[in-house]
């Protein structure tokens, strides 16, 4: 007997209005892997011109992703704030809902030429208590995986589940329980920028590539897709740490990944699925954002990983 996301956000013992929230995300979503699924064919992919407020250029997908979660946010009269990685200044809606949404519609787009798996990441907050919010006062986190399959990630912050979009274009239940491995051998990180890192990520990856034969005791694989959702999602299913720490490149612009719609979220479902987040010196849910797209150095996965690396940091 399949359970619907409907079903599913029914037996849930939260707020309905949170609940509708979450159901307008997945119904952006679904959408989203419409478009994607036929974009080469509709001549959607290659850039859009623009470049958004990161300085990247946007592809036709971003703007259209963005754009399709901007239209299902109007219909929800419970959202009354969305900020998104493609707008340079949060939307303050006609809604006066009590709920904020911060996404990131498209991430990794920049897969997209390639047909990688991408995503959309999304983080709901009380509206009321404005935009800069602390990780940990999020009420729901969740993204879509837009991949061989589509799913859809969710947490309250109690549990983590999966859906899988159905071939009606209905997401339905495929994984009740998340649970991240303590333990891992895989880990993700953008190697490309080793001349660029600190000594403690140095000094945990130079562990990881000496595998039996050093401190780690155990071979390890390093896995990387350029696609935070991708990398996440496999964390998520298989265990493994994704790292991408503040280094001398990007500590100008304190990292390179977004607080409010990427490190938040991952880090709310990660730490759902009793796996660990930190930026290497501090949990990134206790982190106090100084702007809606600031940037934040990220560490998150399995447990026992995530502690080696807090350990190199605390050696200072
Ligand atoms: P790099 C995609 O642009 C993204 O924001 C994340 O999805 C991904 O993990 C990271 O950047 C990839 O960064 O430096 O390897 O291209």
């Amino acid at each position: 007997m399949t359970t619907t996301l409907a079903d599913w956000l029914a037996a849930q013992t939260v707020d309905p209005k949170l609940a509708s929230v979450v159901a307008t995300m997945a119904a952006a979503s679904a959408e989203i892997a419409a478009v994607l699924r036929l974009a080469p064919i509709e001549g959607h992919t290659g850039l859009a011109g623009h470049t958004n407020v990161q300085g990247e250029a946007q592809k036709a997908l971003d703007v259209i992703s963005n754009d399709i979660v901007l239209n299902h946010i109007r219909e929800n009269v419970e959202i009354s704030i969305l900020v998104s990685e493609e707008l340079d200044e949060a939307v303050h809606l006609e809604n006066q809902g009590d709920f904020m949404v911060a996404t990131d519609p498209l991430d990794g787009s920049s897969n997209l030429d390639v047909n990688v798996t991408v995503g959309t990441i999304f983080s709901v907050l009380d509206a009321r208590k404005g935009l800069l919010q602390q990780g940990k006062d999020q009420l729901a986190a969740g993204y879509a995986a837009y991949g061989p399959a589509t799913s859809l990630v969710l947490t309250f912050g109690a549990s983590v589940v999966v859906f899988t979009l159905d071939g009606a274009g209905q997401f339905v239940l495929t994984l009740d329980t998340v649970a991240v491995a303590e333990a891992s051998g895989e880990y993700a990180i953008n190697t490309a920028r080793e001349r660029f890192w600190d000594a403690a990520t140095k000094g945990y990856v130079a562990e990881n590539v000496a595998g039996e034969t050093g401190s780690a005791g155990k071979r390890y694989n390093m896995r990387w897709v350029g696609s935070m959702v991708a990398d996440i999602h496999r964390i998520l299913m298989r265990g493994g740490i994704f790292m991408y720490p503040l280094d001398s490149e990007t500590t100008g612009k304190g990292g390179r990944l977004r607080l409010l719609y990427e490190a938040n979220p991952m880090a709310m479902i990660v730490e759902a699925a009793g796996g660990k987040s930190t930026t290497g010196r501090e949990g990134i849910l206790e982190l106090v954002p100084t702007g809606i797209h600031q940037r934040v150095p990220v560490i998150l996965g399995s447990a026992e990983e995530v502690a080696r690396v807090e350990g190199w940091y605390a050696k200072g």
